[in-house]
């Protein structure tokens, strides 16, 4: 079997070699030139098993919902990979491979968001209609997620079963997966609670699970696997590190949902009158006074665009603005300090990269 080479040096975290990658167009645009290549595989197997209109409404499913985000995860992977690998390890053919995987992330992130996003009626992805809400879609829209989620399996099979990390990978996409799911009905069954019994506790419950796996851990270790990563403390102290960011970014978008501006965001926030338990919903109703938190039981999870209004303004009443910005400077600070004490595995400039490009995104 075949293994793409770590440097073992870096293993116990010595100098970074190839770690002054940084996220540019060129990296962007050469991730972008790979889909065609994913959309063609998998068109094909699609063929091969006698479905020839499921395979082009397939094609057109794949178009729509992949490759319109930021698609920082899937660059995540490729960047991480590449500053885990000595120069001469960067050969084409494995800089492809972790392009592939990249597709991966984005493909299960695809089908999250989709499947997200008829969960939590929303109307806008990405600055276009959500795949379920466009003409002739409808809940189709819940297959189409399924194909691609388990195409990924497929993309897989193809182009990594001579590896060694093979069965690593697998065992990765899916028990990520799963802890995805587990966040995800964490977050609507506290959806059906009272706003008054929302705590932090079960705050970090849902976004950990729900958001800082897939979004971060599932890209560093799938990089790691493919650069030949062994060493589970490597991986351990990767995990916590990249769940603190993972945490981060979820309160960034609980934050975005309410005060982001949709044209930027590409999404309509839905938080308010889904009632969820968002950062926001929490940190106000540890503030509120008794007529505050009066409020927030009478307005909040309703659709009544005056009720939503009022949540607004009471979260400007109690400043949560300025908390958030000073939560997201103390973050960024705690993150930096433990990213500095970790000793094994991924180089430091690694998660520097990362954490800057998160910090005060509003997107
Ligand atoms: C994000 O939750 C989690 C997943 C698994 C998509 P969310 O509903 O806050 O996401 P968004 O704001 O993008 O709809
Ligand atoms: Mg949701
Ligand atoms: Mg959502
Ligand atoms: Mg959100």
């Amino acid at each position: 079997k075949k293994t793409t080479r770590a440097l073992s040096t870096l293993q116990n975290h010595s100098v970074p070699i190839a770690a002054r990658v940084t996220v540019s167009k060129d990296e962007s645009r050469d991730f972008m030139a790979v889909f065609p290549d994913v959309v063609r595989d998998l068109t094909n197997a699609t063929k091969a098993y006698n479905c020839n209109d499921a395979a082009k409404w397939f094609a057109k499913a794949l178009q729509y919902n992949v490759p319109r985000g930021k698609k920082n995860r899937g660059i995540l992977t490729v960047l991480t990979y590449k500053n885990l690998v000595q120069p001469q390890d960067l050969t084409p053919e494995n800089i492809k491979l972790a392009q592939y995987l990249g597709w991966c992330v984005e493909m299960l992130q695809s089908f999250f968001i989709m499947s997200d996003d008829v969960m939590d009626n929303s109307t806008t992805r990405r600055g276009q209609t959500c795949w379920h809400k466009v003409e002739n879609v409808g809940l189709t829209a819940i297959n189409d997620a399924l194909m691609i989620e388990n195409a990924i399996y497929l993309l897989l099979k193809q182009h990594f079963s001579h590896l060694e990390c093979y069965v690593p990978l697998l065992e990765l996409f899916h028990e990520i997966s799963f802890i995805t799911t587990c966040g995800q009905s964490l977050d609507l069954l506290n959806s059906y609670k009272s706003v008054a019994d929302f705590t932090m506790e079960n705050y970090k419950a849902i976004v950990d699970n729900k958001t800082a796996y897939y979004t971060f851990y599932l890209p560093f270790a799938i990089a790691m696997h493919l650069a030949g990563y062994t060493d589970p403390e490597a991986f351990r102290q990767t995990k916590s590190i990249v769940l603190e960011m993972g945490h981060f970014f979820q309160v960034q978008d609980d934050f975005l949902d309410c005060f982001g501006n949709p044209e930027i965001t590409g999404k309509v926030g839905t938080d308010i009158q889904d009632n969820k338990c968002s950062w926001l919903a929490v940190v106000a109703m540890q503030r509120a006074n008794a007529e505050q938190k009066q409020i927030m039981i009478d307005c909040y999870g309703k659709s009544d665009p005056a009720k939503v209004d009022r949540v607004k303004e009471l979260y400007k009443e109690l400043s949560l603005p300025s908390t958030y910005a000073t939560f997201e400077e103390e973050s960024y600070n705690m993150i930096k300090t433990h990213i500095q004490q970790t000793s094994r595995g991924v180089p430091h400039i690694t998660f520097l990269q990362i954490l800057n490009k998160i910090y005060q995104r509003d997107a």
